[in-house]
């Protein structure tokens, strides 16, 4: 894969120096601008500080960049017309000279091809509430590609006992980061058990290692809890992810479109708390990220 990576990025996966992928959909479809490109800056922070190097991939232009300079970010955060990609939408941007976005799948293949093993985000998609045939294309990523995925669980527009099922079925193990519960996003538990509760960096780096040495090929997912003080009233979330599923559903949306409109209505309808959990819990996720690539050596 023709890939382009930033002089920084480059230099560290040289010096076999932490790298952690950061995706671009939360940046175009998942906040609201101008918040988004300061949370996107933001997470590469929390990764420096760490003493890893923050790689954010997008398609810009047609050419996969692997670490954006701060004109790259502001450029895509500002396009018009960004593609949400997916594996099926990489040879589409690409072939066209789009700018594209790329999901935890697409963010995934490219890390993997890149020869980055961590990659941090908030949620994965999964299978859709009522419409079990909807699966993402993150799952089957997850199934394919030996790349560690830090994230807060899912969203309950999810339903997240089905996700829990299709990860099982594509071999992917599920880690509770210093939990028993599989979190739920805004909420630290879902009732819904993991497979396995690492309690730190350094164990999660070993289940890596294992999962190369056995020659297994899925991915890991490992879900960190939203720090307790920004988790938000189970009810509250709820009600409000009921009524997008019913608008989704009465406006007959589909396919990609599905997941944007569903976060954006849920963040229309929960305002300013839940926007400041999903940022909390994004910079929560990139912290362990680092720590668990500079573990992982
Ligand atoms: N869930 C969130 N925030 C997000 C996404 C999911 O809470 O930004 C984005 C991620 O990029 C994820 C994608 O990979 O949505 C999944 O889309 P789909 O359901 O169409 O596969
Ligand atoms: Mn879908």
């Amino acid at each position: 894969m023709k890939i382009e990576c930033s002089p920084e990025v480059a230099r560290a996966l040289a010096e076999r120096a932490p790298v952690v992928a950061l995706e671009s959909t939360l940046i175009t479809h998942g906040l609201p601008h101008p918040i988004n490109v300061e949370v996107a800056r933001a997470l590469e922070a929390v990764i420096r500080e760490q003493g890893a190097t923050p790689a954010t991939i997008a398609v810009l232009q047609g050419r996969i960049c692997v670490g954006l300079t701060d004109n790259e970010l502001t450029q895509l955060a500002e396009a018009d017309q960004v593609r949400k990609c997916s594996r099926r939408d990489l040879p589409i941007v690409v072939a066209r000279g789009e700018f594209g976005a790329t999901t935890v799948c697409g963010t995934m293949l490219i890390a993997h091809a890149a020869g980055i093993r961590v990659f941090s985000t908030g949620g994965i998609g999964g299978v859709h509430r009522g419409h079990p045939l909807d699966v993402s294309a993150d799952l089957l990523e997850l199934g394919r590609t030996p790349v560690t995925v830090v994230c807060a669980g899912a969203k309950s527009i999810l339903d997240l006992p089905l996700t829990l099922e299709v990860l099982e079925t594509q071999g992917v193990p599920v880690v509770g980061y210093q939990t028993d519960e599989f979190p739920a996003f805004y909420s630290p538990s879902s009732d819904l058990p993991i497979d396995v509760n690492c309690e730190s960096p350094r164990e999660v780096a070993a289940l890596m290692r294992v999962r190369d040495r056995l020659g297994l090929s899925a991915g890991l997912l490992v879900t960190v809890p939203i720090p307790a003080e920004h988790a938000l009233p189970h009810d509250e979330i709820e009600e409000a992810i009921q009524k997008a599923l019913e608008e989704a559903d009465a406006k007959d949306i589909r396919g990609k479109e599905v997941t944007p409109f569903l976060l954006a209505r849920v963040s229309e309808l929960t305002g300013e708390a839940s926007q400041s959990a999903n940022i909390a819990l994004l910079k929560n996720n990139a912290r362990v990220a680092a720590e668990i690539a500079l573990a992982h050596g």
